[in-house]
Parts: structure tokens; sequence; C-alpha cells
């Protein structure tokens, strides 16, 4: 699924964050960016031990900060590290989410980044139900993009099908409810 903001574009696809050809590709973190499970770990194992060598040089991430590294032996020229909220630790998951694309698009803006892909940050080992997180998401990333017509491209890649049609339908209900339509 597609959806327009000026001349950007939000994209919705189905697929795994590792291969995809974006100048960026984000994955959400734990605190000493070290190799974990879930995407974390399949983005260590895609870009090689050069990944985690760099990222011991990073000083660690906090909840809803971002880091930037080179992307080694990925397609993606860079990786961005971001650490998501535990669902229920504290009363600002909310907060913390939003902060994780926020902070991760300022840095691919800083980079001069035009594509960016995204994993769904916080809804698997962490907890954050989907529905919740995709709201979060897809309006950050819409606010972004609305204030940032130099990010050409976001990438959403959501691994299982339940995920994908969640965040279709959050999408969907944006694009009805958007204001200039
Ligand atoms: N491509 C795209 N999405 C993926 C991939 C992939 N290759 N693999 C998994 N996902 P999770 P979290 C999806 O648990 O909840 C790690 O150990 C997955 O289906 O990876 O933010 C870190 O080191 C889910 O929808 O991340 C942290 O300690 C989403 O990515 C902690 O887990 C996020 O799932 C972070 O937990």
């Amino acid at each position: 699924m597609e959806y327009t903001i000026n001349r950007s574009k939000l994209e919705l696809i189905r697929g795994d964050i590792t291969q995809q050809e974006t100048d960026a590709i984000v994955y959400s973190a734990n605190s000493d960016l070290a190799p974990g499970g879930g995407v974390a770990g399949a983005v260590h194992r895609a870009a090689g031990p050069g990944l985690w060598e760099e990222c011991q040089r990073l000083n660690g991430c906090t909840t809803g900060e971002a880091k930037i590294s080179a992307g080694h032996n990925l397609k993606a020229k860079y990786v961005i590290h971001t650490v998501g909220p535990i669902y229920g630790n504290t009363n600002n998951d909310a907060m913390f989410l939003a902060s994780c694309y926020e902070q991760s698009l300022r840095l691919a803006s800083q980079y001069k980044i035009e594509s960016i892909a995204f994993p769904s940050i916080s809804t698997g080992i962490f907890g954050y139900p989907v529905e919740e997180a995709s709201e979060i998401a897809l309006r950050t990333v819409i606010g972004f993009l609305t204030r940032h017509p130099e990010i050409k491209l976001v990438r959403f890649v959501l691994f299982s099908p339940g995920d994908y049609k969640i965040y279709e339908s959050t999408l969907q209900e944006f694009s009805e409810h958007r204001p200039d339509t």
C-alpha cells in the first residue's frame, strides 16, 4: 500500500528489513546495540561482525533515542539503531515509541538519507500491541514527512501477514480522514 505526502512516499510492504535497498534501514536495538534476538539478530547477522565492532564505539542508546552506523555487508549504506519502550514499563510508552521514529528520521535528514525502511518497533519481544503501535508509527512518520520533503521514501517492512494487515487498516483510516481530501 502507498500513501503520498506532498512529493514523498510512505509505503507498506511485507518482507525482511535486512534485504532492503533503501539508503538506510532501522531496527529495534537493545541499549548496548548488541546482536540480540528478533529483528536485531537478523540485522547483525546480515551486516556481519563489522557492525557489532562499530556499535561498541557508539556508547549505547537509551529508550527513544537513535544512533547511526555504516551498513557494512547490507545493501543499505546506513543502519539506524533505536531502542523502543518495553510495553507497560512506564506511563510514557507512546511518547518513547514516537521518539524512536522521530529521532531516526532526524538522523536520516542530517545524513542526507532520502529513503529509509522501518520494522514495527517494540511490537515483538517488547510487547507493544500492534494496533496501538501502528497508529503511533504512522502518525509520527506522516507528521515528519509533512515538515521534511527532503526524505523521499519511508517504507515499513512488516514481517508477518497479520502485522501487515493491521498497518494497512490503520493507514487506510488515516487516508480516509486526511485533511486535504
Ligand atoms: N524484518 C522485518 N521485521 C522483522 C524481522 C525482519 N528480518 N525480524 C523480526 N521482525 P523484535 P522489539 C519483526 O522482537 O519488540 C531484540 O532482542 C517482528 O516480527 O525484534 O522492538 C532487541 O535487541 C516484530 O514485528 O523487537 C531488543 O532487546 C518486530 O520486528 C528487543 O528485541 C519487532 O520485533 C526489541 O524488541
